[in-house]
């Protein structure tokens, strides 16, 4: 008899899901237990709506038109089997120079060390493509050795023809990034177009 992990479908993600830990210092991480998947990308770029999509939930994370709503790592379990880390988003003007060095520090620290975490999802609008911050930042992981994967968001706002060519320009800047995942996502959390093969994507990581 197994206990049930060999079957786990897609309906793993309407397991229930608790908020576990918001930690806005490298001090206050929740100590390791589940394996993790980390959502980063630039503020305002949908983190928090894709975990709430993922999960089928409307406000499990906090969501906000205005940047800047993330404000720590925040640490969600799903049927105590996964977890999901929503980020600050990076690039956000308004944050304070101070502000920005510790919340600097606690991601390249999170990132790099965290035992237990299985992919990082980089978040790209699909209206804009890879940003000089995007770049920064996946070129800080290639140097530090953290696989990413990204996924590009908002594509309701984008047609497909302006999808197909971000796509294409996203391909060819990875070729060049050491640590990138090949195979970019297309998402909506509006639509939910593309939110099956992401869970797709997450299920061999949950925990057996
Ligand atoms: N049209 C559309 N809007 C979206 C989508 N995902 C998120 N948004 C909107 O984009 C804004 C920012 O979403 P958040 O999920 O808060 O973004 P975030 O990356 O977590 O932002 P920070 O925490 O500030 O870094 C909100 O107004 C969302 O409603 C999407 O797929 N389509
Ligand atoms: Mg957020």
């Amino acid at each position: 008899m197994d206990n049930g992990s060999a079957n786990l479908g897609l309906n793993f993600f309407r397991s229930p899901c608790e908020f576990i830990a918001g930690a806005a210092t490298v001090d206050s991480l929740p100590p390791i237990s589940l394996p993790e998947i980390a959502f980063i990308g630039r503020s305002n770029v949908g983190k928090s709506s894709l975990v709430n999509a993922l999960v089928g939930q409307k406000s499990l994370a906090r969501t906000s038109q205005n940047p800047g709503a993330t404000q720590q790592l925040n640490f969600f379990s799903i049927g105590e089997r996964l977890m999901f880390v929503d980020m600050p988003g990076y690039g956000y003007a308004k944050v304070s120079k101070t502000q920005k060095g510790i919340w600097d520090h606690l991601i390249r620290f999170y990132l790099a060390g965290r035992t237990t975490l299985q992919r990082t999802f980089v978040l790209v609008d699909a209206r804009r493509g890879l940003m000089e911050t995007d770049i920064a930042f996946m070129d800080m992981l290639d140097e530090t050795a953290v696989n990413y994967q990204i996924v590009l968001t908002k594509a309701d706002n984008v047609s497909q023809k302006d999808i197909s060519a971000v796509l294409q320009s996203t391909k060819d800047a990875l070729k060049s990034h050491a640590a990138a995942h090949p195979v970019l996502l297309v998402t909506s959390s509006e639509t939910r177009l593309g939110i099956d093969t992401l869970q797709e994507e997450i299920l061999p990581f949950v925990l057996k």
